[in-house]
């Protein structure tokens, strides 16, 4: 792994909340092992092992009873560490893919089969090298007859540019981490709107409302996250998603511990109506339906 690399915490804590029965782990990746998946040459990082076993551990542990596991950017475009992790979950594990424009329908459907129902589009420049839109809305026009969904994943002052592109395409959308907010700006301010004008105006558009551990500036318990993520799952209840996003690649300021973030929940989402949807409505609907 790289040097500065931060594993994952060794050993959360039990939440204090009790996760209601059924509850999704809608983000969370495998990286390897290593000597099983290689990684893939065109990474921007060299994460430590954390395979499918750690995973489902750490869902036992949680209290989660599934998960959906997003392909990191460090297995590339071979999705084999997360079709066999699929596999591995009788069925309680569905995946997200990364694909090229090549991919093929035999492709798509054995992904299918192994519970894949999406792919996701990166515009993270630190992740990922660029990928024109020609070649994403290939790809989109590939995976919509699944009815798969896209996952996209971008920094907050690229919205702008990105919205057209965003309106383009086909399928249900899922936005990584509410589009990764300047949480020291306020709810109020035009960039956080700008987000959540584009949900209002586009029923296909979802969010994860995940991730306090890498917006904040306070630190843990991410208490200047909550106001983001609660005016989401306020505003549209039927369109959020929520996630460990354990292994936690590229974190530098700390690693956060697994259970205080599922304590994270009920401060987002008080309402045991809203905690359903956000957790098992929700999810189970896109993703097992
Ligand atoms: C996340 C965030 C990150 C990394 C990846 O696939 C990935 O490598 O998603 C990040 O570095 O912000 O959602 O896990």
């Amino acid at each position: 792994m790289d040097a500065n690399w931060i594993p994952f915490h060794p050993s959360p804590k039990k939440p204090d909340f009790i996760l209601p029965d059924g509850a999704v782990d809608a983000h969370c990746h495998v990286f390897g092992p290593a000597a099983e998946f290689p990684f893939a040459p065109e990474r921007k990082y060299t994460p430590c092992d954390a395979g499918k076993d750690q995973l489902f551990a750490l869902r036992d542990h949680l209290g989660f009873s599934r998960n959906v596991i997003v392909q990191a950017t460090c297995h590339g475009r071979d999705n084999s560490a997360l079709v066999d992790a699929l596999k591995a979950s009788n069925d309680m594990a569905r995946g997200i893919a990364t694909v090229g424009p090549d991919i093929t329908e035999t492709e798509l459907a054995d992904m299918h089969n192994a519970g894949v129902r999406g792919v996701r589009f990166n515009f993270v420049r630190r992740l990922v090298d660029d990928t024109p839109k020609e070649v994403f809305l290939r790809i989109a026009d590939k995976i919509k007859q699944f009815g798969w969904h896209i996952v996209v994943y971008f920094e907050a002052d690229d919205l702008l540019d990105l919205t057209p592109f965003l309106r383009q395409l086909p399928t249900t959308i899922v936005v990584d981490h509410m589009g990764r907010p300047d949480v020291t700006k306020g709810t109020d301010h035009p960039d956080f709107q700008r987000f959540v004008n584009l949900m209002a105006d586009n029923e296909n558009i979802w969010s994860k409302v995940t991730c306090p551990e890498r917006l904040t500036v306070a630190g843990p318990p991410y208490a200047d996250v909550i106001p983001y993520a609660a005016h989401i799952v306020n505003r549209f209840p039927d369109r959020v998603l929520w996630g460990t996003d354990w292994p936690h690649p590229n974190m530098k300021s700390h690693m956060p511990d697994d259970g205080q973030l599922v304590d994270y929940i009920p401060k987002i989402a008080p309402e045991q109506d809203k905690q359903q949807k956000l957790l098992i409505d929700n999810p189970m609907r896109l993703y097992w339906a």
